[in-house]
């Protein structure tokens, strides 16, 4: 027997361990691209140093919304009915603002019955990580193609999908997220840099990220399997984060990296491998989605960023204290208050 002492565990900067940020065993498929969005959504909260008491977990329903199960075991979760996570998530934030909100919903919940609260969620700009587990079909219910399905794949049994589809990243720029993103479950760096920065941004983070199913369309005619979205992939550049409690120096070229300061502080570095890209620039995000798009690629990493626009909370000009710790005689006039109104009413 060795007498040489166990290895220190690591902690975090709020000494919690990497097991605190762990849900319950997955459910899913193995080989299902939510579960590596799982492992991902754990390693970004323990790294950020985040309390997992102060995390809000929301979801609809699906394979994908699932997911909040899998992680952050100690945190808040209401999982909603199918396609209703948007109207939950502004009720719960607005009652306690102090929450650090993050969704998991899937290309159905979010394109089909979940449509209508989804576009109404982007232009509000709610302080919310929305994150779409996008495999371009309805994994739970067997592989119906879903509203994300590319004109021209093919299902599992054949069928050829006949209608175009719904860009998120297209709808949520042009609805108002401040925070835009499209990532592959398969790339750990960009997503893991990507989930960092959405921790970091205050408003709407809207994430798409490509998750094969494994089970339903993961085949050949597939363009949502895994070989052809590596096939596929075009990166917008690199991304480097660095939170704002580390001091690293990040070197780059001048006029080939852009430099994004975040809300908390921490800095965001896009090194473009496009010439004129600019992620601040809606049209540019935009034309850079259409023309991706039109060559049958993905363009992924920060599509769009917009760190100082004003997110809902601030829009309604709300009291500093959180609507929820109001106290009753702040939250309900007496009948002096309601007479006087009626008074003025006569
Ligand atoms: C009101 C309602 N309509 C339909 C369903 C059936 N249903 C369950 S999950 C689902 C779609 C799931 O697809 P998606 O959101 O893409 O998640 P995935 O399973 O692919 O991760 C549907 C239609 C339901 N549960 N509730
Ligand atoms: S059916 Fe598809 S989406 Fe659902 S768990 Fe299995 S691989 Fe994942
Ligand atoms: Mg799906």
């Amino acid at each position: 027997m060795s007498d040489s002492p166990a290895p220190a565990k690591r902690t975090n900067r709020i000494n919690l361990e990497i097991t605190q940020y762990r849900g319950s065993k997955t459910t899913l498929c193995a080989g299902c691209g939510h579960n590596a969005i799982t492992e991902r959504i754990i390693d970004a909260f323990f790294e950020m140093g985040i309390d997992p008491k102060r995390v809000l977990k929301l979801s609809g329903i699906g394979c994908s919304s699932k997911s909040p199960a899998y992680f952050l075991n100690p945190s808040h979760g209401f999982n909603s009915v199918h396609g209703r996570m948007p109207s939950v998530a502004t009720g719960a934030m607005l009652a306690n603002k102090n929450m650090l909100a993050i969704g998991v919903s899937g290309d159905g919940d979010t394109g089909a019955i979940g449509i209508g609260q989804f576009v109404h969620l982007m232009r509000r700009n709610l302080p919310l990580i929305y994150i779409i587990e996008d495999n371009g079909c309805y994994g739970l219910t067997k592989g119906q193609f879903s509203p994300t399905a590319d004109l021209g794949s093919k299902a599992k049994n054949g069928v050829v999908n006949d209608l175009p589809p719904i860009d998120t990243c297209a709808l949520a720029i042009e609805l108002g997220a401040s925070l835009v993103a499209r990532s592959f479950s398969g790339d750990k760096k960009q997503l893991s840099a990507v989930l960092k920065t959405a921790i970091a941004h205050r408003g709407t983070s809207m994430i798409d990220v490509i998750s094969p199913c494994v089970t339903f369309n993961d085949h050949e005619g597939s363009t949502k399997s895994y070989s052809y979205v590596k096939d596929h992939d075009e990166p917008l550049g690199e991304i480097s984060f660095v939170p704002y409690f580390e001091d690293i120096n990040v070197e780059y070229e001048p006029g080939s990296t852009t430099q994004v300061k975040m809300h908390d502080g921490s800095q965001l570095y896009l090194r473009k491998l496009a010439e004129d890209y600019n992620p601040s620039d809606k049209i540019t995000a935009l034309r850079t989605l259409h023309e991706s798009n039109r060559r049958g690629e993905f363009a992924t990493g920060i599509i769009y960023i917009e760190p100082d626009k004003d997110d809902f909370i601030e829009t309604l000009n709300l009291v500093d204290e959180p609507l929820a710790f109001l106290p009753t005689e702040r939250t309900r006039p007496g009948r002096a208050v309601l007479e006087e109104i009626m008074e003025s009413l006569r």
